[in-house]
């Protein structure tokens, strides 16, 4: 379905002149405002393939209102349909082999004509595909059979060549390997047989291509998982290679984690490869970006704002932005929609926080005046930017009204039907 521009006009002029009362009141009180705005127009957010239809839980699957996509061309038109919104959704990030590309300079034209380009591709060792020769289910680049680490590496390396051809220049690998009971596994022997694997796939690598090694602290394992933490996930980035980054997903760590302490700390070493933005009140619960701790987004982009300025990197390009999330009970397009909106809020107010006044309460350990500088930011009402940023894009000032006075969701149900599944989560 493409989304008439004469549709997003017609909303942004009937909303216009709140939308300029409001922006006008904060523009007032931001120093250099276009250069915000433009930041944000920059920051473009991977749409994951593998949550385009509506998910469940072991306890079963509540079907949503249809319409879901049935192939990988509809998927990219969902989120160009996203995008054409919000003009903030450029890329999408796809999972082997729920989306291999049967033809993939058909699909990379299709992804360009939404105006989309291929983040990191996803590799899939923790299911048994029905044609394979080796089960995953004591785990894929641990096991103790050489044959099925093979066999894991062979499937990366396959699908790197997919992502070569769609122009991904990244890999994450998530391995869902571990144990369930004491004794089970023999820690070291896991770690070297990982890592022996992951050197295997790293040196596959074109020149130019980064490889994500993602952590996860339990689930499907629930005793140990051998990429169990970001420490665990750097020890192998490091010794793999420059190319080697450490992903993280917000939900993979245990409760109370300091998230952000974390990214500043692989910001600082330089091997922080990117995100996979969710919520979580529990564990890898894959909820709507900012609908659980929003102030932790916060403190989270607080930390790479000042992280990246201070490494003079660029915030649009230099990191991988990938929301990682599954929809058991809203409108999978709307949930990302607002997950990409409450990324685009927690961005906007880490580049409103006093960075030097900040730095000046840290020395003179004023740790009122600190608290102060940081929620001064949290509490200042962004979205006017968020919505200028998509206004001078193209996009829409209300995504999530328009796509509901539009009944998007009734036109893909007329169009392909009620009762489709999407692959995926
Ligand atoms: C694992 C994970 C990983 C994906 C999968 C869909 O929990 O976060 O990033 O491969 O979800
Ligand atoms: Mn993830």
């Amino acid at each position: 379905m493409l989304l008439e521009k004469n549709k997003i006009d017609t909303l942004n002029d009937s909303l216009y002149s709140g939308h300029r009362k409001r922006f006008d009141f904060i523009a007032a009180e931001v120093n250099n405002i276009d250069a915000v705005i433009k930041k944000l127009s920059d920051f473009q957010v991977a749409i994951p393939s593998w949550a385009l239809g509506t998910g469940g839980t072991r306890f079963g699957r509540f079907p949503g209102r249809g319409g879901e996509p049935r192939s990988l061309e509809e998927k990219i038109e969902d989120v160009g349909l996203l995008h054409a919104l919000n003009r903030s959704s450029g890329a999408i990030s796809l999972h082997i082999p729920w989306d291999i590309p049967g033809n993939a300079k058909a699909i990379k034209e299709l992804a360009a004509q939404h105006g989309l380009r291929f983040d990191a591709m996803n590799s899939n060792t923790f299911q048994d595909q029905k044609d394979q020769q080796h089960s995953y289910k004591f785990g894929s680049m641990q096991h103790v059979d050489k044959a099925v680490r093979k066999q894991a590496v062979e499937h990366n390396i396959e699908v790197i060549k997919y992502g070569k051809e769609l122009g991904s220049e990244s890999l994450t690998v998530w391995l869902a390997d571990g144990s369930c009971f004491p004794g089970q596994l023999n820690f070291r022997g896991a770690f070297q047989h990982t890592l022996e694997s992951l050197q295997e796939v790293y040196d596959a690598l074109p020149d130019n291509w980064k490889l994500f090694v993602e952590y996860k602290a339990f689930e499907p394992n629930f005793y140990s998982t051998t990429v169990g933490d970001w420490g665990q996930s750097l020890l192998y980035a490091n010794k793999l290679g420059p190319k080697a980054y450490t992903l993280v997903d917000l939900g993979h760590h245990l409760p109370n984690a300091n998230i952000e302490q974390i990214v500043s700390l692989l910001l600082m070493e330089g091997k922080l490869a990117g995100f996979h933005f969710n919520d979580s009140k529990y564990g890898d619960d894959d909820l709507t970006v900012g609908s659980i701790n929003p102030y932790q987004l916060f403190l989270i982009f607080k930390e790479l704002v000042e992280g990246m300025d201070a490494r003079n990197m660029n915030h649009a390009s230099d990191l991988g932005w990938m929301i990682d999330a599954s929809h058991n009970v809203k409108d999978p397009l709307e949930d990302l929609l607002q997950s990409v909106e409450a990324i685009m809020i927690a961005y906007a107010q880490a580049l409103l926080v006093d960075e030097s006044g900040l730095k000046a309460a840290q020395a003179s350990n004023d740790v009122v005046k600190a608290q102060e500088i940081l929620q001064q930011a949290y509490r200042t009402d962004v979205r006017p930017l968020v919505a200028e940023a998509r206004l001078r894009a193209g996009g829409a000032l209300d995504p999530l009204q328009l796509y509901r006075s539009l009944d998007v969701r009734g036109a893909l149900v007329k169009e392909r039907g009620e009762n489709t599944v999407a692959t995926g989560l």
